[in-house]
Parts: C-alpha cells; sequence; structure tokens
C-alpha cells in the first residue's frame, strides 16, 4: 500500500505540502486542478505548475481526484463527443506528468450529498452526516445549505456554484434518463476512452455514488456489489477500475467492503478509507477511523486489502473537524492525519505476523 493524502492545491487548501510531509509514511498527493470546470482541458503548463511544487517535496503524484465528466455526457447529448475528446486530451496531458489513475464518478448534477457538515458528535468534534427524512423532493434547500458552507476562496469539487445556480435546468435536462439510459452513457464514454488510456497506461477509476441509492428522483449506478460486477464486466478492460470507496458503499448496511476488495482487488487502482456509524432509522454520520467508532469494518477492510498484496494508493477519506480546525468540510488536516497512522497501525502490525 502507498498512502496517500487529498491536497486541493496553493491557495485553494490551508493545508500545505510541509504539514503533509510530516505525516508518517505519505508518499503520494493525490489531486486536481480544482478550478476547472467539467468538460474543460487540463492544459500542460497549468498540470506543470502543480507538479513542480508536489514534485519539489518528493511525493509522487500518479491519482488525480477527480477529472469531472460533463453533465452532457450522462445525460448522452449529441454534443458529448466533443468533452470526450476534451477528456482524451486531458488523459493525454496528464500522462506527460506520470499520472496513472483517474479517479472520477458519474453521478447526476450532485457529488457526494449530506444534510448536515458539522453535526455535533458525542465526544464534541463535528463530521459530515446525512438525514434520510430532509433528502425528498426538493434539492433547492439542501444545495443552498452546502454552497453556503462553502469557505471564502475555496472550490468544492462536485458542488461548483455556475452549476447549482442551473439546477433547474439541469434537473429538466436529466428528464426521461433512466437508470438503463445511465448506464449505457457511461458504457458508450467508457469504450470511447479506453483506447487512449491503452495507449497511455492510465486506469479509469470510477468513485461510488455516495451515498449509494437515488437521491431527487436521479438514478445513481455504483451502488453495491452486483453493480461493480455489472461495470467490470460491461467494459470488460484492466483500464476500466474502482476507486473503491469504503465510506460510501458502506452507508448501506448491506454493504461489505472487504468482501468486496477480496472479490475485485485486481480491478481496485486506488482505494477511499473512511468509517460510518449508521441509526436505526437509516441516518448516518461519519466518526473516526477506528473500527469500533463505527460500522464500516475498516479492520477487515485494511485486512482484506493486506491479504491482496495491495500495492495501489489509498488515502484517508474525510475525517471530523477536531481541535477547533478551521477547514473544508470533511477535509481537516488533523483527523486524517489520525486516520493515516490508524491505517498503518494495522498495516504494520500485519506485515510483522505476515507468514
Ligand atoms: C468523496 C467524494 O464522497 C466521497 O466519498 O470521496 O467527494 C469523491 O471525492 C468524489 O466523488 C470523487 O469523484
Ligand atoms: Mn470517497
Amino acid at each position: 500500500m502507498q498512502m496517500g493524502f487529498r491536497w486541493f492545491g496553493s491557495g485553494n487548501d490551508n493545508i500545505t505540502l510541509a504539514d503533509i510531509k510530516q505525516i508518517p509514511g505519505v508518499t503520494s498527493i493525490v489531486w486536481a486542478l480544482h478550478n476547472k470546470m467539467p468538460g474543460e482541458v487540463w492544459e500542460t503548463h497549468e498540470i506543470a505548475q502543480v507538479a513542480q511544487e508536489i514534485k519539489a517535496y518528493g511525493f509522487t503524484m500518479e491519482v488525480v481526484e477527480s477529472v469531472n465528466i460533463h453533465d452532457d455526457i450522462k445525460i448522452g447529448l449529441p454534443s458529448r463527443d466533443a468533452h470526450i475528446a476534451a477528456y482524451k486530451q486531458t488523459i493525454r496531458n496528464l500522462n506527460e506528468f506520470g499520472v496513472k489513475v483517474i479517479c472520477y464518478n458519474f453521478m447526476p448534477i450532485f457529488d457526494w450529498t449530506r444534510t448536515e457538515l458539522f453535526f455535533p458528535l458525542e465526544d464534541g468534534s463535528t463530521a459530515l452526516y446525512y438525514e434520510k427524512d430532509k433528502i425528498q423532493d426538493d434539492p433547492t434547500e439542501m444545495a443552498e445549505y452546502i454552497l453556503s458552507k462553502q469557505q471564502e476562496g475555496n472550490t468544492f469539487p462536485g458542488w461548483e456554484p455556475e452549476r447549482m445556480a442551473r439546477l433547474d435546468e439541469l434537473f429538466a435536462a436529466y428528464q426521461g434518463v433512466t437508470k438503463e439510459h445511465l448506464w449505457d452513457n457511461l458504457k458508450y464514454f467508457l469504450e470511447a476512452l479506453m483506447p487512449v488510456c491503452r495507449e497511455c497506461g492510465v486506469v479509469m477509476a470510477i468513485h461510488p455514488d455516495d451515498p449509494p441509492w437515488d437521491i431527487f428522483g436521479l438514478p445513481r449506478l455504483i451502488v453495491d456489489e452486483p453493480a461493480i460486477k455489472r461495470l467490470l464486466t460491461m467494459v470488460d478492460d484492466p483500464h476500466n477500475c474502482l476507486s473503491l470507496c469504503s465510506g460510501s458503499f458502506s452507508a448501506n448496511p448491506e454493504n461489505n467492503v472487504a468482501d468486496m476488495v477480496r472479490r475485485y482487488s485486481d480491478r481496485i487502482a486506488f482505494g477511499h478509507v473512511r468509517n460510518v456509524r449508521h441509526y436505526p432509522n437509516g441516518d448516518f454520520s461519519e466518526v473516526s477511523h477506528r473500527d469500533c467508532d463505527g460500522h464500516s469494518g475498516i479492520l477487515d477492510i485494511m485486512t482484506a486489502y493486506h491479504e491482496c498484496g495491495f500495492t495501489g494508493v489509498i488515502r484517508p477519506d474525510h475525517g471530523r473537524h477536531i481541535w477547533g480546525e478551521q477547514c473544508r468540510p470533511g477535509y481537516g488536516l488533523y483527523d486524517r492525519a489520525l486516520g493515516i497512522m490508524y491505517m498503518w497501525g494495522i498495516w504494520d502490525s500485519l506485515e510483522r505476523n505476515k507468514k
């Protein structure tokens, strides 16, 4: 396993590369050009600037999260071909800088969705929370709430204000896009990219839908084990892979993430490790990485990765907000660093006891 840390870039993240350098065992920066709108080509001179900063600290940068997908591709509009051509160019440009894995998602309109970004936990920290009953028909309130929590001057991936300002228009455009259409559009997109991925040795690694069920009448695909199987067989190419996110999948208590790791380890290109606690009414909150604080099965998941000899990048996903840290929701320094030390603790003892 290589340990990664998501960094939002100079001027867009209160956390610096110098801070990250002090977390034991982090070798890989999970990065992106966060000022890019879905559909724009990432130019080499723009990539070069970030690459220079990351490399100056001796980090690798082989995982990008995310190159977001234009809605026209998900909807299946004729204009998708131009957006796919731009995406191919971005893959080629990223390849020049040693990028090997592109984490992306295929969720209509909204990325991860929560009803409360600073929910108080019993220990005095706060964390992201999902209250099932609040996600009903009208997304306006939820979207306005999430946008209101953006830090001044910091981007919020997947929640671009430009897109959120056009919610009605976007919902109208997705009218009639069924789950089957969305599968077809994902297949079309991946099949179009595979030749470039093969040529460059770059892998497309889809992030599961968060939460893993339909919201606001919008279909969501990557929600459980049968969906993983469908995705990987539908485009059966080693460049069509998963970013296995333990927190996203385990928001549904029926999903067993350790099993997914064992079953699909050869197609997992990147791992997110995060712990979720379920409440009896179907609500969930994010909690510390410690196994007993939640229900995701962090010990089993790390053990499964270890058994499979996983050599890719794993990063802590969201953390709690602790010690008064002012940070992007879910992306503070302190709790993610604690999560890393917990993961290394498990990993190092498994390594020592390896037969
Ligand atoms: C996060 C996502 O919800 C999550 O688990 O990791 O915000 C993730 O970064 C994106 O969906 C990736 O495309
Ligand atoms: Mn994730």
